[in-house]
C-alpha cells in the first residue's frame, strides 16, 4: 500500500442527477480525503488533454460532446491505493455491466445515448493522475 493521489471526476450527468454528494460520501466512507475539489465548466482543450488516450476512437466526439454539456465536478482524492480502490468503488465502464455495490451499479444504466452517461471519471494508474491533477489542478 502507498500513499497516492487519483483524480475524480462527477460528470455532467452526475452533475445534473444531483449524484455529486452521493459520490463524494462513497469516497469519504471508505476513508480516502479530498485534497481539492471544484465545480467547473470543462474546455475542449482541458478534454482532449484528459481523453487523449481516446482520441480517434469512435466514441471520442460523443464523450467530449457530453462532457461539455453542464458542469463537472473535480476531485483530487488521497490515500493508500486510492486509484485501484476508487476505480473498484465506480464499477465497470459500462454501468449496465457494473456490479451492485459500486457507484456505477448502484445509480448508473444505460440511458440510450451513444456514449455511456457513467457519472465518474478515476484515474487508471499512477502517471495518468499526476496527469490529470495537473491538467484540472495546475497550482497541486
Ligand atoms: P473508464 O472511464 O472506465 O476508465 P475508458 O477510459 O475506457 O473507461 O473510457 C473513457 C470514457 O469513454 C468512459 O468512461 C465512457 C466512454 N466510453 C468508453 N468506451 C466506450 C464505448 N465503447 N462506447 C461509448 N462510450 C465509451
Ligand atoms: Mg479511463
Amino acid at each position: 500500500a502507498q500513499t497516492e493521489r487519483s483524480l475524480v471526476i462527477v460528470k455532467p450527468d452526475g452533475y445534473r442527477r444531483g449524484l455529486t454528494g452521493e459520490v463524494l460520501r462513497r469516497i469519504e466512507a471508505k476513508g480516502y480525503t479530498l485534497a481539492a475539489l471544484q465545480v467547473t465548466e470543462a474546455t475542449r482543450e482541458q478534454l482532449a488533454e484528459h481523453y487523449a488516450e481516446h482520441e480517434g476512437k469512435p466514441f471520442y466526439e460523443p464523450l467530449v460532446e457530453f462532457m461539455s454539456s453542464g458542469p463537472v465536478v473535480v476531485a483530487v482524492i488521497e490515500g493508500n491505493d486510492c486509484i485501484k480502490g476508487f476505480r473498484s468503488l465506480a464499477g465497470a465502464t459500462n454501468p449496465t455491466e457494473a456490479a451492485p455495490g459500486s457507484i456505477r451499479g448502484d445509480l448508473g444504466r444505460d440511458w440510450g445515448l451513444k456514449v455511456q452517461q457513467n457519472i465518474v471519471h478515476g484515474s487508471d494508474s499512477t502517471e495518468s493522475a499526476e496527469r490529470e491533477i495537473g491538467i484540472w489542478f495546475p497550482n497541486l
